[in-house]
């Protein structure tokens, strides 16, 4: 037996050596790797001892995202911290369908000092690690890997209609270039958590119900600052436990129906996965609750989330976005929109 011991290591230094780590995505500017106080739940136990834990930026700026996410075959930007263990580049890993995923190959294990590389192929991931003498699997964090954009084929993928981006064939890497890709959403992975409060079925276009499965475009990011958002309004002391999504994820095919006369811009952030429109609905009736506690819910309500959203920018710049106010019309109730497109906007 080794002497118990605190290794100051990570996967990325061990592993990744050159390759940049961080939060959300691989194709975001990221953060210098930091040691950060572990978040609540962020530790794995394996018989008592934990061997491995999550950075705990992985969980966001929040600390309540659940999932990682990934594109098949791709280095997973998953920093880990080890605890009690002499070589991590010993360790073995190997990736668990849950969730209805399907294991279509057996490419779903390796050694870390080769590095951390997702199956190969779409679907929902735990990691198991293990050692000489010990093996741990992250309960608490699920990997997504995405359907490449690539195989979306005359403006269907796998039967499910998304329709055609205007910018398809624009220059890679502006800002509304495609999706790198969209989560195969099935009725058993559908409530799947993506974070505290949100699961992946709240960010589903609302069409083709009876089309399984559907596909989704989601920005980590969007998720954190929604997070965060219900943070700092409890932290003004307004009561917010659950917040509804009235629209997350727009197709284009379906969000072109609403463009012009709808009000919809037809290059709507909505289309990438990093707008929604939101209000707080802890009584679950469908309609924004009185914030503001003024007995009237309207727009002053949805006013007080964009104050929060307001705060959440300012302590965040990254998370920048996107904020507006609707009223009430005979569809449905005062929301807010809130998106994180990069620059600030409000309307
Ligand atoms: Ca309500
Ligand atoms: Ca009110």
């Amino acid at each position: 037996m080794h002497p118990r011991r605190r290794t100051a290591t990570t996967l990325a230094a061990l592993a990744l050596a050159g390759t940049t780590l961080g939060m959300y995505a691989p194709s975001k500017a990221l953060p210098p790797l930091t040691w950060g106080s572990p978040t609540p739940g962020a530790v794995v136990e394996h018989g008592g001892d934990a061997a491995v834990r999550v950075a705990s930026r992985v969980f966001g700026h929040s600390g309540r995202l659940r999932v990682v996410m990934s594109d098949p075959s791709t280095t997973v930007q998953l920093p880990l911290e080890w605890m009690d263990v002499a070589s991590p580049l010993d360790v073995s890993y190997s990736w668990h369908p849950v969730a209805g995923t399907q294991l279509r190959m057996l490419s779903g294990e390796g050694r870390l000092a080769h590095g951390l590389f997702a199956p190969g192929s779409a679907g929902i991931w735990r990691l198991q690690l293990r050692g000489s003498d010990w093996s741990q699997s992250l309960e608490n964090l699920s990997v997504i890997t995405r359907v490449p954009f690539a195989e979306k084929r005359g403006g269907y993928l796998n039967g499910y209609r998304i329709g055609t981006y205007p910018t398809e064939n624009a220059p890679r890497g502006a800002s509304y270039a495609p999706p790198p890709g969209f989560i195969e959403v099935t009725p058993e992975n559908q409530d799947l958590a993506v974070s505290e409060h949100f699961r992946l079925r709240n960010f589903l276009t609302k069409d083709q119900f009876s089309v399984w499965p559907k596909y989704l475009a989601l920005d980590l990011r969007l998720i954190d600052k929604l997070e965060l958002v219900i943070q700092e309004l409890n932290a003004m002391g307004i009561r917010a436990e659950h917040v509804a999504v009235m629209s997350g994820f727009r197709t284009p095919a379906y969000n072109i129906q609403g463009v012009g006369e709808g009000g919809r811009a037809l290059l709507s952030r909505h289309t990438y996965g990093d707008a929604s429109d939101v209000w707080v609905d802890n009584d679950r009736d469908g309609y924004m609750d009185d914030l503001n506690g003024d007995g009237r819910r309207d727009t002053e309500d949805a006013r007080v989330m964009l104050r929060a959203v307001d705060r959440v920018e300012r302590r965040y710049p990254e998370l920048t976005g996107g904020a507006g106010i609707y009223r009430d019309n005979g569809a449905h109730g005062p929301f807010i929109h809130i998106d994180v497109r990069g620059n600030p906007a409000r309307w």
